[in-house]
C-alpha cells in the first residue's frame, strides 16, 4: 500500500462519473473548438465529439477488462463471481484475462515508440553512410555526452565515426540475443534502478525482444500467473523507456537541443492568407524537412496567389517542430479534425500515430489534401508519398506542391477560422533547464531546484502527460490538474497533448505565472530570471518538455534530482499525471514510470478494474516493490489532491531523512 495520505483510505477513485454528460457532444473545454463548433453548426460535420456519444453506453466487459479475444474459441467473457461463467473457456480467469489484456497494450505502446526510434536510427545510420544529403548532425556537443554515457570512445575521433558507433548500439538494442542490459537504458538510469531490475528480473535485452517475449508470453495456453504476466509488461515498459529515450536523444543529435523558444498555438494560427500545411504525427526526421523546404518556397507561394507558407503543427509532430523551430502548434490530437473544418488548411501532412482516419473523411468536404508519408500508415482516399530519408527534401517539395496546388481550389465561403490563439514560451530540454538553474549555482545546477524543494519555496516537480480521452471533457482536467498543482507551488513541466493544451489555453506564457502561481513557485521563477537577463523571452508557468517520446526527458530530470539528492527515485518528490491518457503509448509510459520509482495519476481508466488482484499490483503492491503506484482518479481536483498528497509525503520524508543524516553525519536513508 501506498503509505501517503490517500484521501479514501483505499486506493480506489472517487465515485465521479467515468463518462461526463455521455449524451452530450460539445465535449470540450478548448476555446478554439468551441467557437469552431459555433461557426459550423449548420454544416453538420460528423467528428469525434459526436461519435464519442454514438458509442455510449460503451460495454463494461471491455471497460473493466474482462473480455479476452486472444483465441477465436472466443471472445470469452467473465460473467460470473463463480461456475462455468467465472472463466474463459480454456479456464481463464479474470486476472488472467485483465493482466494479459493490459500488458499486450503496453506492448502495443512499446512498438510503437520503438518504430519511432527505429526511424531516427535509420536516418541517422543514413547520415552516417552519406545517404542523406539534406540532414546534418546539429548538436555535436549532444553526441559527445551520449557516446561517452554509453560508454563509447570518443577521444580524436570524427563526429560521423562516432555516430555509427552509437546508431550500431542503438540497433544493437533493438535485437540483442544476450543476455546482457539494453545499452541505452542501462546508459542512464540510477545504480539503485539498475539492481532493482535485476533482482526483480525485469531488464530487457532488447527491444524487438521485449514486445516479441511480452506477445509469446500471453498467447492462448502460455502464461496464466497475473503477477509472472505484470512483471513481463514491466520489463516490456522498460523497452519502451529505452525506445523513447533513443527517439530523444537522436532527436537532439539531429535536430538540435531545444532552447527556449517563442511561438503560438491554438486554431487561429492558421492564416487566411497563407498556405497552411499541417504536420500531424510524431516523426520528426519528415516534419523537419518540410518546415526546411517551406521556408525556401515562399516565392512559390506568392505566385498562387497567397503571402506565404504557414506550417503548421499538430500532436507531438507539432510539439517536435515548436521545441525545435519554433512553429505554431494548432490543435492538440482530439481537435485534430477542426484544423480541416476550417476550410483554410491546404494539406495535412501524416506520419504515425494518433491520426484519425476520419481526417479522410471530413477532408472530402473541403479542397484539403490529406498526404500519408509512412509505408505502415495509409489511410483510404488519402494520397501516399513515400517518404524516405535519401530523398526528404525531394519528398518535401512534392507535398509542398501539393498544397500549392490545393491552395487554387479553396472555397473562400468556407473559411472559418477562430480567432484564438496564444503566445507561449517552449523549449525547454533538460540541458535548456540545466543552464537556466547553472546561472544560480554553475556547479550544481539542479540543487537549484531540490533546495527549493527541500526549503519549502516548492512542493515538488510533477510530470503532466498524455493524450485527450473524450470520456471526460477535451483538456477540461490538463486544466484543472494544472492550475491547482501551480496553486500549490509545483514546478510543472508538460509532454505531449498536455502540453498541448496548456499551449492553447495561454497557460504555457510568462504571463499565466500572474494569473495562477502559487507565492512559492512566483518567488522561484522570479529568482530564475532575474539570473538569466538573457532570457528576453520570460520564464512560462508551465515547462514544455517536447512530445511524447519526450517524457524521457521528465524521467532524465527526476533522476538528475535523485543524483543530486543522494537518493533513489522513489525518495524524489516528482510525480507524473496523465490526466486524459487515451494511448496505449500512454500505457507504457505510465508503467515503465511507475516501474522507475514514481507515482503516476491516470485520470481515465484503464481496464483492470476487473480483477482486484491485477488493480492491487498496479495501486499498491507495485509500491512496495518499486516504490511507485498508480493513482486512478477520473475527477480532476481529486486527482490533483492526490498527487499533492504524494509529493508532501515524499517532501517530507526526505527532510526528516536529509536532517537525521545530518546530524549523525551519515549517508541519506534509502528507504521509502
Ligand atoms: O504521443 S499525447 S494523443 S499525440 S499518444 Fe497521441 Fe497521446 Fe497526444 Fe503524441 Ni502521446
Ligand atoms: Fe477464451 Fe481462453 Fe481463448 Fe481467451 S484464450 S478467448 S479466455 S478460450
Amino acid at each position: 500500500m501506498p503509505r501517503y495520505r490517500d484521501l479514501t483510505h483505499t486506493a480506489q477513485p472517487s465515485s465521479a462519473p467515468r463518462v461526463v454528460e455521455p449524451k452530450s457532444s460539445l465535449r470540450t473545454t478548448d476555446p478554439g473548438v468551441l467557437q469552431m463548433l459555433t461557426m459550423i453548426q449548420d454544416r453538420k460535420t460528423e467528428t469525434v465529439y459526436d461519435r464519442v456519444v454514438a458509442q455510449q453506453p460503451q460495454c463494461t466487459f471491455g471497460y473493466n477488462g474482462i473480455c479476452c479475444r486472444i483465441c477465436i474459441a472466443g471472445p470469452c467473457r467473465i460473467k460470473k463471481e463463480d461456475g462455468p461463467g467465472s472463466r474463459g473457456i480454456c479456464g481463464a480467469s479474470a486476472y488472467t484475462i485483465v493482466s494479459r489484456n493490459l500488458v499486450r497494450y503496453i506492448a502495443g505502446g512499446t512498438a510503437s515508440h520503438s518504430e519511432h526510434a527505429r526511424q531516427l536510427l535509420h536516418a541517422a545510420h543514413a547520415l552516417v553512410e552519406g545517404r542523406a544529403p539534406d540532414y546534418e548532425l546539429k548538436s555535436p556537443a549532444k553526441l559527445l555526452k551520449l557516446a561517452e554515457k554509453l560508454g563509447l570512445g570518443t577521444l580524436g575521433r570524427e563526429d560521423k565515426e562516432i555516430l555509427q558507433d552509437v546508431v550500431e548500439l542503438g540497433y544493437a538494442d533493438f535485437g540483442r540475443y544476450q543476455d546482457r542490459p539494453l545499452a541505452f537504458l542501462d546508459s542512464f538510469i540510477t545504480e539503485g534502478r539498475r539492481r532493482k531490475f535485476q533482482h526483480t528480473n525485469i531488464m530487457p535485452r532488447a527491444i524487438d525482444g521485449a514486445v516479441t517475449e511480452i506477445i509469446a508470453q500471453t498467447a492462448m495456453g502460455v502464461d496464466a500467473d497475473p503477477v509472472n504476466i505484470i512483471f513481463g509488461g514491466l520489463k516490456t515498459a522498460l523497452a519502451d523507456l529505452a525506445g523513447s529515450y533513443i527517439g530523444t536523444t537522436l532527436s537532439d543529435v539531429m535536430f538540435g537541443i531545444p532552447e527556449p523558444i517563442v511561438s503560438e498555438a491554438n486554431l487561429g494560427v492558421i492564416n487566411p492568407k497563407m498556405v497552411n500545411i499541417a504536420v500531424h504525427g510524431h516523426n520528426p526526421v519528415l516534419s523537419e524537412i518540410v518546415v526546411a523546404a517551406a521556408r525556401a518556397r515562399q516565392d512559390d507561394a506568392r505566385k498562387v496567389g497567397a503571402e506565404g507558407i504557414n506550417i503548421v503543427g499538430i500532436c507531438c509532430t507539432g510539439n517536435e517542430l515548436l521545441m525545435r523551430e519554433g512553429v505554431y502548434l494548432a490543435t492538440s490530437s482530439a481537435s485534430q479534425e477542426m484544423a480541416i473544418l476550417t476550410g483554410a488548411l491546404d494539406a495535412m501532412v501524416v506520419d504515425i500515430q494518433c491520426i484519425y482516419p476520419s481526417v479522410q473523411t471530413i477532408a472530402e468536404c473541403y479542397h484539403t489534401k490529406v498526404v500519408t508519408t509512412e509505408l505502415i500508415m495509409k489511410i483510404p482516399g488519402a494520397q501516399h508519398i513515400a517518404f524516405n530519408p535519401a530523398t526528404a527534401l525531394h519528398d518535401a517539395q512534392k507535398l509542398i506542391s501539393i498544397a500549392l496546388e490545393a491552395y487554387r481550389q479553396r472555397d473562400p465561403r468556407k473559411i472559418s477560422i477562430p480567432p484564438e490563439r496564444h503566445k507561449l514560451v517552449a523549449g525547454f530540454s533538460l540541458e535548456a533547464l540545466r543552464a537556466i538553474f547553472a546561472n544560480l549555482c554553475p556547479e550544481r545546477p539542479i540543487s537549484v531546484l531540490t533546495e527549493a524543494i527541500l526549503s519549502g519555496q516548492l512542493k515538488g516537480v510533477a510530470l503532466m502527460a498524455g493524450c485527450n480521452n473524450l470520456k471526460r471533457l477535451q483538456d477540461e482536467s490538463h486544466v484543472n490538474i494544472l492550475k491547482e498543482l501551480v496553486k500549490n507551488d509545483v514546478f510543472v513541466i508538460a509532454t505531449g497533448c498536455s502540453a498541448g493544451a496548456y499551449a492553447k489555453f495561454g497557460l504555457m506564457s510568462p504571463l499565466a505565472v500572474d494569473a495562477y502561481a502559487g507565492a512559492g513557485l512566483k518567488s522561484f521563477l522570479n529568482t530564475l530570471e532575474g539570473a538569466n537577463p538573457q532570457l528576453s523571452t520570460g520564464l512560462p508557468l508551465v515547462f514544455h518538455v517536447g512530445a511524447c517520446v519526450d517524457n524521457s526527458r521528465g524521467m532524465d530530470l527526476a533522476i538528475a534530482m535523485a543524483n543530486e539528492l543522494g537518493v533513489d527515485i522513489p525518495k524524489v518528490p516528482f510525480v507524473v499525471s496523465a490526466p486524459e491518457a487515451m494511448h496505449e503509448k500512454a500505457i507504457a509510459i505510465g508503467t515503465w514510470a511507475v516501474t522507475m520509482g514514481l507515482p503516476v495519476h491516470v485520470g481515465s481508466l484503464p481496464p483492470v478494474e476487473g480483477s482486484d488482484l491485477v488493480y492491487g499490483l498496479t495501486t499498491q503492491i507495485a509500491h512496495d516493490v518499486f516504490g511507485g503506484n498508480f493513482i486512478f482518479e477520473v475527477e480532476p481536483l481529486i486527482g490533483a489532491a492526490k498527487l499533492l498528497d504524494a509529493l508532501e509525503y515524499r517532501t517530507w520524508k526526505l527532510n526528516i531523512h536529509q536532517m537525521t543524516a545530518e546530524k549523525h553525519s551519515t549517508k541519506v536513508a534509502q528507504g521509502w
